[in-house]
């Protein structure tokens, strides 16, 4: 075990000297963007934007994870750049970026392999999910939650915004940055996730037992950020619900109803006792749930078309986002690299 050092003022985690928090989330480039990443992770992104210090990564990398098309992924990269911004990330106070224009992730990754154990690994839901049933299982899959711990002590993060499903990944971020803090000497800041009140986990309209999703969801279950108000009312109409007829919240009992019920609190505001006792029959929900949802996404549609007609200044706005980017995560790579006891370059 490595010798504990102390760290002068200079070295310290950068929020040592910080008065504004700093936040960071990612998403993968690995399909259509859904209403489950909308609501569980990008409206807080934006809310978080008014406070704090926010970065927001196109996590390109974790899609290699799993099978994966070169030219596609080059695609969705550009497609969820213009998602986060349509969504409402806002360039001039966000910094936003792609993963791999920082190399810093992969290589602090190394070191996060190296602190985290095997049979931490093991436990992941998500590898379980994604690995179910495949023949072929890339390494990657396995040691993805690594990755993410590198993507998020990195910037020295204080709170990440996530989706339900996140919160074990983030748990083993914080056991990692800890055990290397004990072994190793205060080196990161241990992070907190931060989850949606409401909808922190939107159920696909089809099979309300399955979260939505980019990549395992049905079509007719998943409403996409860009579907068109003809789209997104039609799926609403036809989400599988049940046959008892009562308004009612109970999520084991009635999970189809009762995510619509979540979704309406999410997108109007209003809680779900004052949804629940505002409706007696499913179809007048479902008519103005579908209302609330197309009057929330339409101009997010309306500003991909025109950012994606630019595609010039997102790639200037991304260039710039990883110059910002490299700046600190260059510090803290090397701030760790020296604690776990590589030989600095003379
Ligand atoms: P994939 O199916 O490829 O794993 P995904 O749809 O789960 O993709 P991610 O890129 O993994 O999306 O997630 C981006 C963000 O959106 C994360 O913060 C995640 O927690 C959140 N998120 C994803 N799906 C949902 C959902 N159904 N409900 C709430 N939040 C979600
Ligand atoms: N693993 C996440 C995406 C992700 C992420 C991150 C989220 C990668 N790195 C860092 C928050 C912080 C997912 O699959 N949704």
């Amino acid at each position: 075990m490595g010798k504990r050092r102390a760290f002068s003022r200079a070295e310290l985690p950068a929020t040592y000297h910080r008065s504004v928090a700093r936040v960071f989330s990612g998403v993968q480039p690995s399909g259509s963007l859904h209403l489950g990443n909308y609501l569980g992770a990008f409206r807080q992104w934006v809310a978080m934007q008014e406070e704090f210090d926010c970065f927001y990564c196109v996590v390109d990398l974790h899609s290699l994870t799993v099978e994966h098309d070169p030219a596609e992924l080059r695609r969705k990269t550009i497609e969820t750049a213009a998602g986060f911004l349509a969504a409402g990330v806002d360039p001039e106070r966000s910094t936003l970026f792609v993963q791999s224009h920082v190399h810093e992730h992969a290589e602090l990754a190394w070191l996060m392999e190296s602190t985290i154990a095997f049979g931490e690994l093991s436990r992941m839901i998500q590898f379980k999910e994604k690995s179910a049933g495949k023949s072929s299982i890339r390494a990657s899959l396995f040691t993805y939650p690594a990755l993410m711990a590198s993507d998020i002590l990195l910037y020295d993060t204080d709170r990440v915004p996530v989706g339900e499903d996140q919160r074990q990944h983030i748990e083993l971020t914080r056991d990692a940055a800890i055990r290397f803090n004990g072994r190793y000497g205060e080196t990161f800041v241990v992070p907190e996730a931060v989850l949606a009140r409401h909808a922190a986990r939107v159920m696909d309209l089809q099979q309300p037992s399955n979260k939505m999703s980019k990549s395992e969801s049905s079509p007719q279950g998943t409403i996409e950020l860009l579907d068109p108000p003809e789209a997104v009312t039609q799926k609403v109409r036809r989400a599988v619900t049940d046959t008892d007829g009562e308004v009612r919240y109970d999520p084991k009992r009635k999970p189809g109803l009762s995510n619509l019920i979540e979704l309406m609190a999410s997108v109007t505001g209003r809680s779900i006792e004052e949804i629940t006792s505002s409706y007696s029959q499913y179809g007048p929900l479902k008519a103005d749930l579908a209302e609330a949802l197309v009057a929330a996404l339409d101009p997010v549609r309306q500003r991909y078309a025109a950012l994606m007609g630019d595609p010039d200044e997102l790639a200037f706005l991304l260039e710039q986002g990883a110059e910002k980017a490299a700046g600190i995560a260059s510090k803290t790579l090397a701030r760790a690299k020296e604690a776990i006891g590589l030989l600095p370059p003379s």
